[in-house]
């Protein structure tokens, strides 16, 4: 049945726009991505995840699908798709892409078809206003408004969770999963190791369409600043009937060797740990599963502690994948400022995300101790920070792209960047860290270097030490070995007595001494 790589493994997120131009247009490609492989290689991940390819008018850059089974021009062609697998698996890295399969584009065929009442016209959610006209009931879309727009050509509203143009596709009709498990399955003979499932609690609504319950809003949540933020989503997201398709999709991936489906839960904390235990138990449905709870602003060792903790308690056989930033959120070097200077939290995050039991995520950039980019309005795309602005100031901030150099496009494009690179990313290049030992991307391919050496890391169980805040400790344990793993996720030193052992690994500001462990701000340390 396969090796079962992904338990474990190292996922490097690539957002192809902001990798690497290969033809000066100022956007990045997949040729450009191809000949960068050799640096997420030389890391010491596993395997990439590319954010969306297909075929797209980029309303919201990629994850609104127009064709399911070809490359956006922007991007290149299905022949540059092939080399790019290509050369991945002769690096030794596998390839995971992402699968939008909740919504597509309206500029997508089957939407015109489906307004028009057509062959599709069940391909998507459609319904009849209220008497007074307005929409069928009280659901808010994740983007802002109503997630019901009203489409004059067939007299109906037609639902959308994220963007107007971002149309449900109605996954309760076994003609559109079948269509959806055709298209997995085209890419699966193409050589693909996995996919990363956008929104995978979405993709069922209930089918009475029952108004969302109101709620207390979760100062946690994001975005900040929106409608959404009142409702309980019970109705809208997260129906039984996902774990049914869920099924379907795992027999699919069985009939290849050793693929992988990672989910993505955008769930308030108090039911993302249920839902991604539900999704992830057994075999069955998804292999793993991510929430944004680590992806928010949340730092503390009881934090960590309650999700990972939570995780297994709810599902002893599910698997997480933890990452702290993705193309959705703020960098979290900025959003952990006050924890510490942008290269002491980034190598401290980097050692507890990759000492932490289960899968994990980096994303493009942060192995250089990236920060968010200030962007003015003038420079956005995103359409929640166009909306929103200065609320909410949307997620180009972190799209901006790849800082290769120090020349003047920085080794990205030869033409403008879509997104400008600006002084404080600018002097964080992958060439100036490249020979320095002390540098953020020396103490990522460092740790990444331990944890594939180490089969606790990788396998062992954890159990968490009841230490004084701000240290976070646990130990790993896998047949015999012990590896008991320290944080100091403050700016103060603490000592801890009484604990003992044999360093090991890339420490960071940490020592043991006669009495116990000396842990620096930001401190590190793993024992035997
Ligand atoms: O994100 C889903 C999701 O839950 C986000 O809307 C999240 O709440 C938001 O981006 C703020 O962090 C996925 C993709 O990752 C995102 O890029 C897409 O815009 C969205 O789906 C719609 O496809």
């Amino acid at each position: 049945m396969g090796s079962n790589w992904w338990r474990g493994a190292v996922i490097y997120q690539i957002y192809p726009r902001s990798f690497q131009d290969s033809t000066g247009n100022g956007i990045g490609d997949l040729k450009g991505i191809t000949a960068r492989l050799d640096h997420v290689a030389r890391l010491g991940a596993d395997s990439i995840w590319l954010s969306p390819i297909f075929t797209s008018p980029m309303a919201d850059m990629g994850y609104d699908v127009a064709d399911y089974r070809d490359i956006d021009p922007v991007f290149g062609t299905l022949a540059d798709f092939d080399a790019l697998v290509a050369r991945a698996h002769e690096l030794g890295l596998k390839v995971i892409i992402d699968q939008v399969l909740s919504h597509s584009s309206d500029r997508h065929p089957w939407f015109a078809d489906s307004k028009k009442g057509g062959a599709k016209k069940d391909w998507y959610v459609w319904a009849d206003p209220k008497p007074d006209g307005s929409p069928p009931n009280n659901w808010q879309s994740v983007f802002g408004g109503s997630s019901w727009e009203w489409a004059p050509e067939r007299g109906q509203y037609y639902l959308h969770n994220f963007l107007i143009s971002q149309p449900d596709l109605n996954l309760r009709n076994p003609e559109v999963q079948d269509e959806m498990l055709d298209v997995l399955r085209f890419w699966l003979e193409r050589g693909v190791d996995g996919f990363r499932l956008d929104t995978v609690n979405y993709y069922m609504h209930d089918d009475q369409l029952r108004d969302n319950p109101a709620m207390t809003p979760d100062p946690v949540r994001w975005p900040p600043v929106s409608t959404y933020d009142m409702q309980d989503h019970e109705f809208d997201k997260n129906r039984p009937e996902n774990l049914d398709f869920l099924a379907r999709m795992r027999s699919l991936l069985d009939e290849f060797d050793d693929r992988c489906l990672v989910g993505e839960v955008g769930e308030v904390p108090h039911r993302a740990l249920e839902i991604m235990s539900a999704y992830t138990a057994g075999d069955a449905h998804l292999h793993m599963a991510y929430s944004f709870d680590m992806l928010g602003p949340k730092f503390s060792p009881d934090h960590f502690k309650n999700m990972i903790m939570g995780f297994f308690n709810a599902a002893p056989d599910g698997w997480p994948s933890w990452s702290f930033s993705n193309h959705d959120v703020q960098r979290h070097v900025t959003r952990w400022a006050k924890f510490g200077a942008p290269e002491a939290v980034a190598k401290l995050a980097i050692s507890m995300l990759a000492s932490f039991e289960g899968t994990i995520g980096i994303y493009q950039g942060e192995e250089l101790g990236q920060s968010e980019t200030d962007l003015l309005y003038e420079e956005l795309t995103d359409p929640p920070g166009l909306r929103f602005w200065p609320e909410n100031k949307g997620r180009d901030g972190c799209r901006t792209p790849m800082v290769w150099d120090g020349s003047e496009n920085a080794g990205f494009s030869s033409g403008k960047p879509w997104l400008p690179v600006k002084p404080p990313q600018a002097a964080r290049n992958v060439a100036a860290q490249e020979n320095d030992p002390t540098s953020v991307l020396s103490h990522y391919r460092d740790m990444l270097a331990f944890r594939r050496a180490s089969e606790a890391l990788r396998a062992g169980r954890s159990t968490f030490l009841d230490l004084p805040e701000p240290v976070l400790g646990f130990t790993r344990e896998v047949a015999g070995e012990t590896l008991t793993c320290l944080f100091n996720l403050g700016s103060e030193p603490v000592e801890l007595p009484g604990i003992t052992g044999t360093p090991t690994g890339p420490v960071l500001a940490a020592e043991v001494t006669k009495t116990g462990v000396k842990l620096g701000p930001n401190g590190a340390i793993w024992l035997r």
